[in-house]
């Protein structure tokens, strides 16, 4: 029957709106369903507004943008206001409100999953045991059997759902730098540097970012040994405000290889040989050493993998490189190439291969631990980043090629520019969910930072992507909390497996009207554009004549290097090479090594027996560059900032020793930040000879010479007699001897250095300002050399003729 309405025909259409398929051609939308039911009113609102907003677009109007000198700097994209919220809606029944789906219509425009992630951190104190469905548990401990002593039920869903989870919590790890530790922290920008870059994070003095930094090794598994002679990964994760910026570098400037086309190779050769497995975390093997010596431009980064940057005394304690020459670009579209640089506020230092060997037997976790320490503590470790920023033409004045991470730039050809620091401040909640699961990808780039041409680098911006969805299980690995970004993710990419966001709306495409536009693309100036670069020429695969040159840049770092740091290379090449076990092999490395330096290459050859062959050929044929040598190319080159904050001092102690002196001295140095260990024999109490007993620490068994940076032997004659006989103890002092560490030996412990053999001065006679004998009267003056000599490098000297002991 026709209501009076229906005879004006102001319902028209009503039956539409309560459908899901077509509408009249024609007419008005309907006013009223001739319904007090609220929800048809809600069905009526969305249809009558999405109708109105799709006709706010006639047609497509940046379309025309698209094409030709226009398409340049795109345009905005279009958008429209709706009228009413629930245009956007997926459903008028999104009001019902519950537990579950919350308190129905969001705010417009809200993405919750870049929320910060207190959103996700979960905490069960005083909660009840319960199933992954939420379902309490009232039994932990038994499986359900059909009697006590017969078989489990197939039913037990809980022994399942446990058993099942249990059996599926590893994921792949990753190809490459597989064993890593992370924190949390901040970057802080020094000022505006908005005349390089339109990088957000650069544009104002004080402005803080928060970062996620994962260090790692290269070669090793997950539970590999953490001071292993490697490369070591220096990666960022800047939560900036226009998006994740990752700058994944490592700790050295150069890498082995030029093109990403021999990254699987390279890394083929350098893990475990396929047939036995062996060996775990080291370059030390035949195949590795075949790849590298038949690939000449990775003599340069040889040098670095065999110096002392290869074993860091501690993530904290070395610099990182972007390795690559990246892009700045500004707001004006003006773009500047440069190289990122991370320094220490600690100083840079390493330890000796010896203490690294050792080390890995005592505490394979040697650095998780000094970083988790560290942060503990509230010793925060902190960077500086600089840049060095050049022009093209600059850069095609260099006679490298910039283009070639098998070069660096030196600092006297392009000068730092410190630009802020980073802080970390703040130890992950849990391994997995944070330190494992983030994906750090080379692609993650924010408005202003853009890639140069250097072919490992695109390689790269492929590859992390692509590894993620194998590693994290699939294309959302954004969405895991550790992952997701700061700023807001729109965009009409759906699905795929585990996905969190639950998208509201219909529209999931661009361009729409339906949805008045949005997401629209943010435009030219706004969103991300890349570098129009010009390039004009032939498809081919090879690489620029420049890159040929593969020595003069492996002598500008030997040359470089102090007396010292060139012992220490020459060894690490005997070392690596007597594993090897093919001799023309070893020959082959050291034909390589014969266009670097004579003396370099004796070194090796002698250590292993050969004479020198013949020099593998010089392939460039340019005009070479020459060098001056560049102190910054030495680790002694970054002293840190002189405290000794974080430094672990034993203080040896054992009946009889003097307690006063070691009270002392102990308080000192906790009130500079040091960490002084009490050391026994075993763990209990000490008799001193004065005063209440102390309260030993931690074994010399437990904790080896090698965990400490420095060690005081208190006086105390009956102690020091004991440590006489004492084989451990006797260990101990060689060891922190032979590792060039600052020992203080207070009254008669003195006599101990003769007992273990080691001499009170140094090989030219010379005093030994990091062997520190004081009397009792003397102990101040004594703690003040001790600390100068704590904070400082390692004594070196005593490494030219290590002791016979
Ligand atoms: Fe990587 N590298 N890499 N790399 N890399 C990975 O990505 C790769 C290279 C670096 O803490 C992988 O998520 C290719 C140079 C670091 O999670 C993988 C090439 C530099 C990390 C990958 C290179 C690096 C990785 C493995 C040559 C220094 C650890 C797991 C074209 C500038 C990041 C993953 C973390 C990790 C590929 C060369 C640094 C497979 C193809 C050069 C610090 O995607």
């Amino acid at each position: 029957m026709a209501t009076k309405k229906n005879k004006k025909g102001a319902d028209e259409g009503a039956g539409s709106i309560l459908a899901t398929v077509s509408a009249p051609s024609t007419g008005t939308a309907p006013q009223t369903l001739q319904s007090k039911d609220k929800q048809k009113e809600r069905l009526l609102e969305k249809m009558t507004a999405s109708q109105a907003l799709a006709a706010e677009m006639p047609q497509n109007p940046t379309k025309g943008s698209e094409y030709g000198e226009a398409a340049r700097k795109p345009a905005a994209g279009a958008t429209a206001a709706p009228t009413s919220a629930l245009v956007g809606a997926s459903t008028t029944s999104e009001n019902q409100a519950s537990d579950k789906v919350g308190k129905g219509v969001p705010p417009q425009g809200e993405s919750p999953v870049s929320d910060p992630l207190d959103r996700v951190r979960t905490d069960s104190t005083g909660q009840i045991l319960t199933t992954n469905q939420g379902v309490p548990i009232a039994d932990n401990q038994h499986s359900l059997k059909i009697g006590l002593r017969g078989p489990t039920a197939l039913e037990d869903f809980i022994l399942r759902e446990k058993i099942t989870h249990f059996d599926h919590e590893r994921i792949p790890e990753r190809v490459v730098h597989a064993r890593g530790s992370a924190a949390h922290g901040y970057f802080e920008s020094y000022g505006d540097f908005s005349n390089i870059t339109r990088a957000s994070l650069l544009t104002k003095a004080g402005k803080q970012t928060p970062v996620f930094v994962r260090f790692s090794t290269v070669a090793g598994e997950r539970g590999s040994t953490d001071t292993a002679r490697d490369v070591r990964g220096f990666a960022v994760k800047f939560y900036t405000d226009e998006g994740n910026w990752d700058l994944v570098g490592n700790n050295m400037p150069v890498f082995f290889i030029q093109d990403a086309m021999k990254f699987p190779d390279l890394i083929h050769a350098v893990k475990p040989e396929p047939n036995n497995g062996i060996p775990q975390a080291a370059s030390a093997h035949d195949t590795f050493w075949d790849f590298a010596s038949l690939s000449p431009e990775s003599t340069h980064m040889m040098l670095w993998a065999m110096s002392d940057r290869a074993i860091p005394r501690s993530y904290r304690m070395m610099q990182g490189f972007g390795v690559h020459t990246y892009r700045m670009v500004n707001a004006e579209g003006q773009s500047v190439f440069v190289k990122f640089h991370w320094t220490p506020i600690a100083g840079t230092r390493s330890l000796v291969w010896e203490e690294a060997v050792k080390i890995s037997g005592a505490d394979p976790d040697f650095h998780r631990r000094d970083l988790w320490e560290a942060i503990e503590a509230g010793a925060f470790p902190e960077w500086e980043l600089a840049l060095q920023v050049f022009t093209e033409e600059e850069a095609d004045s260099f006679g490298f090629d910039v283009l070639d991470s098998t070069k660096l730039i030196p600092e006297e050809l392009v000068p730092l520019k410190p630009v802020g620091k980073m802080v970390l401040n703040r130890n992950p909640d849990n391994f997995f969910a944070e330190t494992e699961q983030v994906a750090f990808c080379v692609a993650h780039v924010v408005p202003g930072i853009d890639f140069s041409n250097d072919p490992l680098l695109h390689g790269r911006i492929h590859s992390y992507l692509d590894t993620q969805i194998t590693r994290l299980g699939g294309v959302n690995f954004h969405e895991i909390p550790i992952n997701s970004p700061v700023a807001p993710v729109h965009n009409n990419q759906r699905d795929g497996h585990h996905r969190q966001a639950i998208h509201r709306g219909r529209v999931a495409y661009e361009p729409n009207s339906l949805a008045g536009g949005s997401p629209a693309q943010a435009g030219y100036g706004a969103g991300f554009t890349s570098f129009p670069e010009h390039i004009a020429e032939d498809k081919v695969r090879g690489k620029a004549a420049l890159f040929a040159d593969h020595y003069s840049q492996a002598r500008l770092f030997w040359q470089s290097q102090t007396t010292f740091e060139k012992q220490h290379i020459v060894k690490a090449f005997r070392f690596e090479l007597t594993r090897v076990q093919t001799l023309a092999v070893r020959q082959r490395v050291v034909s390589l090594l014969m266009n670097v330096a004579d003396e370099l290459a004796q070194g090796v050859a002698d250590g292993i027996g050969i004479p020198l062959p013949q020099a593998a050929p010089v392939l460039a044929t340019h005009t070479l560059p020459t060098y001056a040598p560049s102190p910054s190319l030495s680790i002694t080159h970054f002293p840190g900032d002189g405290s000794i904050k974080t430094r672990r001092v034993a203080l040896l102690v054992a009946n009889g020793v003097e307690a006063s002196a070691v009270r002392g001295l102990y308080t000192a140095l906790l009130a500079e930040g040091a960490v002084p260990r009490l050391v026994g024999p075993l763990l209990g109490q000490v008799m001193p000879v004065d005063g209440d007993p102390l309260n030993v620490e931690v074994s010399v068994e437990a904790m080896p010479a090698v965990l400490y940076d420095a060690v005081i032997v208190p006086s105390g004659e009956a102690a020091i007699e004991g440590w006489k006989g004492d084989p451990d103890v006797m260990d101990f002092l060689r060891d922190q001897y032979r590792h060039g560490k600052p020992m203080m030996m207070l009254g008669g412990a003195s006599a101990l250095l003769q007992q273990a053999g080691i001499p009170s001065s140094l090989p030219d006679g010379g005093a030994d300002d990091a062997l520190i004998m004081a009397g009792a009267d003397g102990a101040d003056a004594a703690f003040e050399q001790f600390k100068t000599a704590l904070a400082g490098y390692r004594q070196a000297k005593r490494d030219v003729n290590a002791p016979k002991v």
